[in-house]
Formats: C-alpha cells, structure tokens, sequence
C-alpha cells in the first residue's frame, strides 16, 4: 500500500531537482550556469533522509529532503515528514547562539520538506574520519563552544521563563523522534524485541545477560524518565560522531532532526559514548595491534577535553550572562551569595556529569544491541575481533549506566576505558602466544 503523504509532496530525485532548484532563484544563483551544467548525486548515509549536493559552475548547495518512511529500514516503517520542520526550527535557534558551529541555511520548502544549506566542503562525516584515523585537532575545541552556547543560552539560567517555554512549545510536537529514541536507546535492548541485532553467536550470551540485568534496567529507566521529563535546553537530540562535519580546523553540527527540549547530559553523554566506542573500535582498524595506540590517545583526550571544556564554558557563560529567571543575581548577592552561586553551579554539572556518563552508556549498549549499529564496530569483518571490541563496548557501556555516580572526573571515565583495553590486549597476546 502506498505510504500518505501531504497534497504537493513529492520526493526529489536526481533528475528532477535541478527543474525545482531552478525555479528558486536565489538558489540558482548561488549554483550559476544552466541546470543542464549542475551536477546531481544523492550521499545520504544516514537512517533516515535524503541528501543531494549539488554543483554548479559557481556554488555548490546541499539539498536535504524528508522521506515518508525509515530509509535504513524501508517502507515498512512510516515516519511523518514534519521532522525536518523541527531540524530547521533547531538549526536556525541554534545558530543564533553558535553560527559558526553549523551550516548556513539558504531555503526552506514546508511542501516538499526540504532544506537547502550550504555545502560543506572540504568536511568529511566525523565517522569516517575516524574510521581512517584522522586526528582533528581543533575539534574539542569547536565541539565544546557549540555545545555550551547552544545548551546554556536556551535553558532557565540564560534566558526569562516566558520566552524559554515559547522556545520549547514547538518541539512538544517531534513525538516521533522522540519515541524512536525512547524505544531504540532505552527500551528495545534490554527487551527481547525483534528490531535488536547483534554480532551472533558470539554475543548472544552478553545480550541475555543484559536484558536478564534488573538492576541495569531500573538505571536504564531513570535515564528514559530524564529523557522524557527534564526539559532544560534545546537539545541537537542526536549528537553522534555521524552528526558532526568536520576538518582540521573547522566543525559543524548536522542533523539535528531529533531536537527537543531535554537534559543537558544527554547531548554530552551521547557525544562522549560514541567517542568511547569509537576507542573500543579501533583494534579492528588497525594492521597490527597496538598500531593505532597514539589514535586510541587522541580519541580518550578528546574525551576529557569534551567534558572538561564543556564544563568550564558553561561555567562561564554562567558567571557572565546567568540573568534568566531560574537563578536570579538577586537571589546570589554579596559574598556569601557568590559562595551560594559556585556551589550550586557545582552541584549544577555534578548533575549533568552523572547523566551524561549514564546516556554514554545507554548510546554504547543501543550501538551494540539496537537496531541502528556504527560503522566504527560494523567495518569490523572478523566477526569475532568485532565480537571482542563490542564486549568492551558493553562493559564499559554497563558501567557507565550503574555507577555513573561513582566517578569522580572524566579522567576516571578514559582511565577504565583505557584498563578496559590493556587488559583484553594483555590477554589477546596471551593467547597468540599460546597458539
Ligand atoms: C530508525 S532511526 C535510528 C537511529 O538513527 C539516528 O541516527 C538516531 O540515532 C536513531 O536512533
Ligand atoms: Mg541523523
């Protein structure tokens, strides 16, 4: 049965988008030239879209289109169009606070679902630059700007609760992102549940043990229940290394279909987990073990520099523009009341620290079990290497959800991550010796 879909939409393709591009002016001066001279190709590597870029003899534009469906799944999975509505909302509030840290929107059609940005060129997906290990030096750098403007200037401490609440009516409406999340992330891995995928047989045994876990599934559902119920800031909702284009000294934030109102953490946390799987991937990556040491460095000080900067900027920005209704300056006079202020911002990101290690690990264990894996663990063809890396994965992923209180600083965090790593490649030579 055909899927519905609203009067006038249409999906693009690669013959018929140049007409439409054409008939936007604007655009087709950014592209110059004929349409007959543009160059068309569809690059969606995503789940869910369509994305075209396009080229012309003076510009270059990335054309993004809604599918009425689940691409990674098919049109089995209906998925209403509006998502792309609350990607523009979230890109251009977003901008407002971190221009620099995402891409220029030029056009947005309400018919067809599409929005029209700049090329980003010469970035890569982060995904598969990690994937060849380039190091990006600048990128904690970049990453931590956006995501400490972009969370403190749409939450209670920056802004007055009027305008806060009208910045979040809107999102009340991406239930369906939203439920994806709340089922993929929280739900389906801890539940037998016919979308779960995982590298068979090899961790069968490890996928039972942590659906079988009740106590990992009652941390699990504090996280779910956060998720669903602490509305601080304007969230990118879906920030993985797949989200973010990158250089060596540029990084932009994509994709940010997912956006809503939710806790700080779990924007941070889903960052930090695939930076920590991407960790535990490596060995599959490398030609002879130990060969991507220093990349397994670079990966863990990114990391801490994620945590570390993302918390002295908002710190920051704190101290300097904190003037929103949920922590007044009135409240915070004299010296003693500065005293208040520091303790209660520390008490502030203790908070956000604990809940972004927890949706670090709920990220890991969903990559592994879930339904939508990464290529950082999929690249992998030995299935029992992979097997190995995703074991590691799933540990430290457990820990980070059942002790996500117990870790004093991020440098705890990479230590075990790092122990994690030493002692299976301890092993694995055991072995090979043995052998
Ligand atoms: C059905 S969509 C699967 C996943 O793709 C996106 O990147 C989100 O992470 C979502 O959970
Ligand atoms: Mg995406």
């Amino acid at each position: 049965m055909a899927l519905e879909v609203p009067a006038g939409y249409r999906p693009l393709d690669e013959r018929t988008l140049p007409a439409w591009l054409a008939d936007h002016p604007h655009l087709a001066a950014r592209l110059g030239g004929e349409p007959a001279a543009w160059r068309v190709s569809e690059v969606g590597d995503g789940n869910l879209n369509l994305v075209f870029v396009v080229e012309g003899p003076a510009g270059a534009l990335c054309v993004k289109q809604a599918l009425p469906y689940v691409r990674l799944v098919g049109e089995s999975w209906p998925l209403g169009l509006a998502r792309i509505v609350f990607e523009h909302l979230a890109t251009t509030t977003h901008a407002r606070f971190a221009p620099e840290r995402v891409p220029e929107v030029h056009h947005f059609d309400p018919v067809l679902y599409v929005m029209v940005m700049e090329r980003l060129h010469p970035h890569v997906v982060m995904r598969q630059g990690t994937l060849e290990g380039v190091v990006y030096p600048r990128f904690a750098e970049h990453i931590t700007d956006y995501l400490a403007r972009v969370l403190f200037h749409t939450s209670d401490i920056a802004l007055p609760g009027p305008e806060k609440k009208r910045l979040a009516k809107p999102f009340l409406d991406n239930v369906e992102l939203c439920g994806i999340t709340e089922d993929l992330i929280f739900t389906d891995p801890y539940t037998v549940c016919a979308r779960n995928r995982w590298t068979s047989p090899q961790l069968d045994a490890d996928a039972a043990l942590i659906r079988e876990d009740a106590r990992l599934r009652a941390a699990v559902a504090r996280l779910k229940y956060r998720f669903m119920t602490a509305a601080q800031a304007l969230l990118h909702g879906d920030l993985h290394t797949g989200s973010i284009m990158v250089t060596a000294d540029s990084t932009k934030v994509i994709d940010a279909e997912f956006a809503f109102y939710g806790p700080m953490g779990f924007d941070v946390g889903k960052l930090l987990g695939n930076l920590l799987l991407c960790h535990f991937a490596q060995a599959g990556h490398e030609e002879v073990p130990g060969a991507r040491d220093a990349y397994r460095d670079w990966l863990l000080a990114t990391v801490e520099g994620v945590w570390n900067g993302f918390a002295r900027k908002f710190r920051d920005l704190w101290d300097r523009h904190g003037t929103g209704d949920a922590f007044p300056p009135a409240l915070f006079t004299g010296e003693s009341g500065a005293r208040a202020l520091r303790r209660l911002q520390e008490d502030f990101l203790a908070e956000v620290f604990r809940d972004a290690l927890g949706y670090a690990g709920a990220s890991m264990i969903r990559r592994t079990l879930g339904l939508a894996h990464n290529a950082d663990l999929e690249r992998i063809e030995d299935p029992d290497l992979r097997a190995e890396c995703e074991r590691l994965v799933l540990t430290l992923g457990r820990e980070l959800i059942l002790h996500a209180g117990d870790f004093r600083g991020i440098e705890e965090v990479t230590a075990r991550a790092r122990a994690l790593y030493a002692h299976w490649r301890a092993r694995r030579e055991a072995r090979s010796t043995r052998a």
